[in-house]
Parts: C-alpha cells; structure tokens; sequence
C-alpha cells in the first residue's frame, strides 16, 4: 500500500521537484498539496503549486492556500536564490486546475480526520505556520498522525543565518509548536540536503529521460545553481525538499538518529537554530528524529525514476 502524504510547500524550486517525486513514485499517494508563505508570498507560491501540478498532469488532488505570514514575524522571501516569482527559470504554465476552497489549514484537518488514524503523513517543505495552525485548530490530528518528515533545520550547519535554516528562522514560533507536539517527527535538515547535490552526472539522468517534466527539472536545476553559485559559493545546488520525499519512499536512504530536537526562540545569535542533545541515548519518550547521511545515488535515482513514471502528460 502506497503512503498517503500531504505536501505542505512553499514552491520553490527543490518544492516543485519534490513534488513530481511525490506524484510520481508508486510508494506514495499525494492526497493533497498545500501552499505556505517562504520562498516568495503566498500568492505566488500558490500560483507556481498549480503550475508544476500543469506540468506534471496532476489532477484530482486537492491543493489549498495556506497562511500569508508567519504567527509572529513578518514575512521575509527567498527572491534571492527562488527569483522574483519563486520559481524563476523555466516559463511557467497558466494553470489548469482550480485551487480548493478550503484554507489550507482546513484541508489538512479535513484530510487527516477523514481518513483512518495512523495513515497520514505529513511532508512540510516550507515553514511550519499551516501545520502549527492545524494541531492547534483540531489538536485530535496529532495522534491520527502517522508521523511529520519535514525538511527544515540542520544540527551542524545553517543557511539563513550562521546557525539556522530558513524555513525555521522564518516562523521559529510554529517551528517550535511542531516539534514540541506527540507526533512522530523526522527532521530532514542540511546536514542531509546539503549531500543533495545535483552534480552534472545527474544532470545528464535528468535530461536523458528526455520528457517536458524532465526539461521543466533540467531548467529549475540550472536557475538554482546559479542563484547557489553566487549566493552561497556552492559548485553544484542541494536540492533540499526531495529528500523528505525520499525518507517516506525508502527510509534506508538515509541514516537517522533518534534525539531530541527543538527550537531556539530567543536567542539574539541563535533564533531559530533546532537543538539536538546529543548528550546520552535518547530517553525511551523521545518522538524526534534528525536525518544525518543521504545514500546519493539511491535519492537521484528515485527522483529520476519518478519522472520516467510521470512521462509526457497531455498538456
Ligand atoms: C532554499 C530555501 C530557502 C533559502 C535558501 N537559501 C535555499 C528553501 C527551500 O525550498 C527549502 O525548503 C528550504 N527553504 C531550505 O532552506
Ligand atoms: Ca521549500
């Protein structure tokens, strides 16, 4: 039986990959894309959601918008590495398909106590607001649950600021509710997308399968090494998002930890850095999780896969 997933992202470009992933692996059911604010506004994001559902033939799955603005901050984009529409690089689709009434928060409630308990995972790839949201509008999702592999955070390394991660540092405040509630939670942080690489070898897979998807990755991965070059001095762009993706498909593709997280709120140095407490063995209730190892060849080879399966949708 395929897992069922709700994707919160904040497309992006490592979103929208993660999303043909998603749509495409047979190990997975993607029962519902919702939409947060992170890479570019909640307007835009929402907007480039509908157009990867284009062009990767997604119909018949519900996508919902999501929160305009973190709980307490105000709202702070990507434009630098995601561009000015968040998803600069290819020329995006108008989309097809129609947005579903619902808040994103209630289509996440709706989902998850509609369906059996324990059946649901949820895969946020942005900041944790429509999440954080959720467990505090209808706290009764935390136990039906299946468990939270998110991609935020890292235990060693920063990308917003020398200690933390952006989809964190953006909205510490409902970071810090998502990590602190009963759900099983796995953290796929930097520690893990920065060994995402997408050297030219992958690259080359990439656009061998030769597809219109396939050619919409090519050309995202292009846009965001260079944004990465520049930006951030690295040769080739960690493609973060698939890899939470990835962890649902086949957890052996990454070696995970169990400890103790959580998540800094007031430190003037450090807001928004997820603390693991490495210290002892994690006490018989921990609930967290940090992902530390990604098997390269295994992540690129599922994402490719996925694309082969997608093939050319009629457009
Ligand atoms: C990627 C992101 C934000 C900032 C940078 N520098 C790079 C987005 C990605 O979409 C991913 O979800 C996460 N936030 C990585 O920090
Ligand atoms: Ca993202």
């Amino acid at each position: 039986m395929p897992t069922k997933i709700i994707l919160d992202c904040d497309p992006g470009h490592d979103d929208a990959v993660a999303m043909l992933l998603a749509y495409g692996s047979p190990a997975i059911d993607l029962v519902a894309v919702t939409t947060v604010m992170g890479n570019q506004t909640i307007e835009k994001v929402t907007r480039n959601a509908l157009a990867v559902a284009r062009v990767a033939g997604i119909t018949g799955v519900p996508f919902a918008r999501g929160a305009h603005r973190p709980l307490v901050r105000e709202v702070e984009v990507a434009a630098s590495i995601h561009g000015e529409s968040g998803l600069d690089g290819p020329v995006l689709p108008e989309p097809t398909i129609e947005l579903d009434p619902r808040h994103a928060v209630d289509l996440i409630i709706d989902t998850i106590m509609q369906n059996e308990p324990g059946t649901i995972t949820l895969v946020p790839t942005g900041a944790l607001t429509n999440i954080a949201l959720a467990v505090r509008k209808e706290p009764r999702i935390a136990a039906r649950v299946k468990e939270v592999v998110l991609m935020g955070g890292g235990v060693h390394v920063g990308n917003w600021s020398a200690t933390s991660e952006f989809n964190i540092v953006i909205d510490p405040e409902s970071a810090h509710i998502v990590f602190n509630e009963t759900w099983p939670l796995t953290m796929v942080g930097l520690d893990v997308t920065h060994q995402a690489l997408a050297t030219p070898d992958v690259a080359a897979a990439i656009a061998a399968v030769g597809t219109g998807p396939a050619r919409f990755v090519g050309e995202l991965l292009e846009f965001f090494a260079h944004t990465y070059k520049d930006q951030q001095g690295f040769d080739h762009p960690p493609v973060h998002d698939p890899c939470a993706v990835a962890y649902v498909i086949d957890p052996s593709v990454m070696k995970v930890v169990k400890v103790p997280l959580d998540v800094e709120l007031t430190g003037t140095l450090t807001l928004g850095m997820t603390v693991a407490d490495f210290r002892a063995p994690a006490p018989a209730q921990c609930t967290t999780q940090v992902a530390l190892n990604l098997d390269h060849e295994k992540f690129w080879a599922l994402v490719v896969d996925a694309l082969e399966r997608i093939g050319d949708p009629e457009l």
